[in-house]
This record gives C-alpha cells, structure tokens and sequence, in this order.
C-alpha cells in the first residue's frame, strides 16, 4: 500500500495520517469549504477539495471520494470515524473501484448495523445477551405477553437505533402500549426502520466495551476493555482503560465473548465489542461497532500498539504479529473528550474563534487534536474539539495527570468542556471508582461549576490585591526623593 485516502477530517484524520505516514505511506486528505487551514489539510501530501461545508455535500459524498481516490491513484481508504466508516454500500463501492478498504467486509458492517441481524448472527455461539426477543415487533398483545415473561422494567429498542435513539423505558404493562407505538414511530422518523424489539432493561449499568482486532487469517484478539460508563445523555465524556470492575477472570469471559462475536460475522480489522455490566458483574452482549472508535488511544495506551497500523497491515493481508498470550496491561489510561459546548449553558454548542489554543503537553500526556489557534470552529460538524489522553503507572496517577493536564489547558474564545472533566476527575465516585452509566444525570448540576468558578474568582481577586499591595510597595519612592531607577542611572 503506496497511498492512503483519509475519508475524514479534524483530529482522526490527522491521526491516521500521522501512522501512515510513519509506515512511509503517502497521504491523501480531503476538505470541505470550512476545512481549507485545517491541520489534516495541511498535513496530508496530496489535499482534495471535495465541496460546501455540510457533510452530505462533502465528507459524506461517497461516490465523490472514491472518483478521487481513484483519479489519485489511492489504494487505500481509511474511513476513520462517523461519516462513511460504518456504511456497507460505500465499503463496497470502494472495494469494486480496486481499492482497500481499511476496515471490515461489507458484510461485517452490515450484519452489525442492525441490532437484530447482531442478535441473529451470534446466536450459535454462546454470548450471554440480555433476556429478550431477537424479532421485531409491532403487535402490542403479542409485546405484553413477552413483557410479562422477561417481567418489568422493560427496554424497547429501534432495530437500526443508535446513540440511544428511540429507546423507551416500560415500568408496568400499563406504559407498554404507548410507550411502543411511541418507539415505533420514533425509530420510523429517524431510521426509516420503524423495527422494535424489547429487553429486560438493566437498571444501572456499566458501559464496558471489548476492543477486538481480527486479521484476514482467521485470528482474532482482544485487546481488553475499555471503561465507558461516563456519558451524558449517549455522548462519551470520559473513557478509561482499564476498567476497575474487572477480575482477570471477567475480562478473560468478556474478551472471548467478544472475539467470539467478531468471528460471527468474520469480522476483519478494528471492532469493538458493546456490553452492559450488571451490579452483579453479569455481563451482556449489546452489539458491534464496525469502526475505529474515537476513545481508542487509550487502548494503545494500555497495550504499547498502535491500532492504525494494525488495521493497515491487516488490510494489506498480514497476519497478526502477536498472540493473546503476548498481549498485556501496562499501565492506566484516562481520554478526556474535551467539545466546543458550554457546560454553564446546558452544553449549548460554542461556535467561534479559537483565539487562545494552547495544548497540555509533557510526559504521560498525549492530545490528539484537529484545530489551531486562531481557526474557527464550524458548526457543521461533531462538536468536539480535542481529545486529552493521560497515562499513569496507575489509575490514581493518571487520574491526577488528567487534573494537572485540564489545568494546563489553554482555549480562550468558544466555550468548552474542560471544567466539566475536572469536575468528573475530582468526584469522590468517580476516583473511587463506583459509578454506573447514570454518574452525570446522578451527581452534575450546572451549580457545581458555578461554585468552581466564585471559588476561583476568589481567589483571584486575594492574589489581585496581594499583587496590588506588593507592586505598590516597590514604587514606593525612597525618602530621599530619588528612585531606584533614577540612582542605577545617574
Ligand atoms: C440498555 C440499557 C439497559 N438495559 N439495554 C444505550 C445506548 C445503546 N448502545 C445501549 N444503551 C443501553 N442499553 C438494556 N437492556 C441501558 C443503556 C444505556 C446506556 C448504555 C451505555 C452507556 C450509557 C447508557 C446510558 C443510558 C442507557
């Protein structure tokens, strides 16, 4: 592989080029009209303008990239994340045009992209799911009658949901009948699918997910989890690895369910393994990610590899390097998601100027990143600006680089979350490590933040007048009339 296409834009786009590069591949990136300064535009050795700002005319214009790739003799197309990354068709349009996609077959990412064909697909191997049904449904009778076998609370889910879209809650069989035709017609709106099964829903939650990398030869590792549980509302805000619920003996159970589902669907490079982890420490199979996901440096954190060069080198037909038994645990790492959103006003997207962006920087601290002070952040795109990843020799150590890290932040101009991620860093649960998936809905109001801020408006106002008082002091003049300035020079 000579040259590789990044579908992609901001800090992922610049990440995978930076590898590639690395392997000495040669870069392609593309932009739209808000991305012409971008750092993935200027990093790339070839750049290819692709159209007007809104994604479905440009970083999701499939045809359109593949024509380029093509006409720049590209053999390789990274999808990164979001956009096309999890789209069958165009993963198969790139394959016919006689270039690589630098991901899973098109049957892969179909199979995954629907909860019930997942359920389906891994129903020969022994994966513990959540009890439930792996049919659509839409009859409300037949839907009590399942309720009252899997008994309440229940979950209905859209087939083709996402993100937590279309998920519906049921206490008593009263709710069910509403709630469904509610779901229907909420995942009919969003997906064009109106498909909704139900669960047995789990009241609180562990988010855990299982990295898995799988190569054309029919091996397939776990790279082990990934602790998720901090979201806000089905947005990711801090990611840890590993996670401190998990005995060797769980991750063990959990790494193989999660190969084991990779191999359902012959799955070929990066994927990640979605479960839900009980108070009991029962654990679930919820469904597959077909991508390279956002949060995955902490992995490389925790493992020593690096997850882009993997999935190229098993794109291009190598076998994987290591065996299970080779992989290992060193270490802990934190990712901050730090967006252009204003925790003060309800995480409110901040658009504007970066006018101040400076970066934390020293050991045990990596950012992956995608602006440059004094660029403007668009609004057409996802709103997160940087990603601030921390390593320790242990959880407390990385948890206290983080700190230090956020501290050592510097964006002036739009308004974002680093105060938020200081305020979860700092939380008794979450340095304890007991916290569930409902941590922020639980224990974060704006207050507390407004608190952070009359603390630290206090004390800088004391430093103000301790500066004051001390400024005053040295100019004060001598008694005998002549100052310093005066005396060193005359
Ligand atoms: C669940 C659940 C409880 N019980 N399924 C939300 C997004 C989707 N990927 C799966 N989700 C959930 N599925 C059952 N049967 C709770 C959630 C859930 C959740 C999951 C992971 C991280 C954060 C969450 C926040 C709320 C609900």
């Amino acid at each position: 592989m000579q040259k590789i296409l990044v579908a992609n834009r901001g800090e992922i786009a610049l990440r995978v080029m930076k590898t590639a590069r690395s392997m000495g591949i040669k870069t392609v990136a593309v932009y739209s009209e808000a991305d012409r300064t971008s750092p993935h535009v200027t990093f790339a050795d070839e750049a290819i303008f692709l159209g007007p700002a809104p994604s479905n005319q440009s970083y999701l214009n499939g045809d359109l990239i593949i024509a380029q790739a093509k006409a720049c003799g590209v053999d390789g197309i990274h999808p990164g994340y979001g956009f096309l990354s999890e789209n069958a068709a165009f993963a198969e349009a790139v394959e016919a045009a006689g270039i690589t996609f630098i991901g899973p077959r098109p049957h892969a990412i179909s199979v995954m992209g629907s909860k019930l064909a997942a359920k389906e697909a891994v129903k020969s191997y022994d994966i513990p799911m959540v009890p439930g049904i792996d049919q659509a449904i839409t009859d409300v009778a037949l839907a009590k009658e399942i309720a009252d076998q899997i008994g309440y609370p229940i979950l209905i889910k859209a087939s083709a949901g996402g993100g937590g879209k279309g998920m519906r809650v049921v206490e008593n069989p009263e709710a069910l009948a509403s709630q469904m035709n509610r779901a229907i017609s909420e995942a009919t709106s969003a997906f064009g699918d109106g498909s909704v099964f139900i669960e047995k829903y789990v009241r609180s939650p562990r988010h855990i997910e299982i990295q898995v990398l799988a190569d054309q030869h029919d091996h397939v590792l776990y790279l082990f989890e990934r602790e998720c549980s901090i979201q806000r509302r089905h947005q990711k805000v801090v990611e840890e690895a590993p996670s401190v619920i998990l005995t060797p003996d769980l991750r063990k159970r959990m790494g193989q369910a999660a190969v084991d589902v990779a191999r359902a669907c012959q799955y070929v490079g990066a994927g990640t393994g979605e479960f839900l982890v009980d108070a009991n420490h029962d654990f679930f199979f919820l469904e597959m990610n077909t991508r390279l996901q956002v949060e995955h440096p902490v992995t490389e954190l925790i493992t020593g590899l690096d997850l882009v060069e993997e999935q190229i080198r098993v794109a291009r037909g190598e076998p994987l390097r290591m065996k299970q038994e080779d992989l290992q645990i060193t270490g802990h790492a934190l990712e901050l998601r730090v967006y252009a959103e204003d925790p003060r006003n309800n995480f409110l997207p901040s658009v504007g100027k970066l006018e101040v962006y400076r970066p934390a920087q020293g050991e045990g601290i990596r950012v992956d990143d995608g602006y440059r002070e004094g660029m403007d952040i668009p609004i057409f795109y996802d709103p997160m600006l940087a990603k601030l990843i921390t390593y320790g020799k242990t959880r407390e150590a990385a948890i206290q680089r983080m700190i230090e890290a956020i501290d050592d932040y510097d964006i002036e101009g739009v308004a974002n979350t680093l105060s938020f991620g200081r305020f979860v860093c700092t939380h008794p649960a979450f340095v304890s490590g007991n916290f569930d998936t409902h941590f922020v809905k639980e224990h974060f109001t704006t207050d507390v933040l407004k608190k952070d801020n009359e603390q630290e408006a206090k004390v800088a106002a004391l430093l103000a007048t301790h500066l004051y008082s001390k400024k005053h002091d040295k100019l004060k003049l001598p008694q005998t009339g002549h100052s310093e300035w005066q005396q060193r020079r005359f």
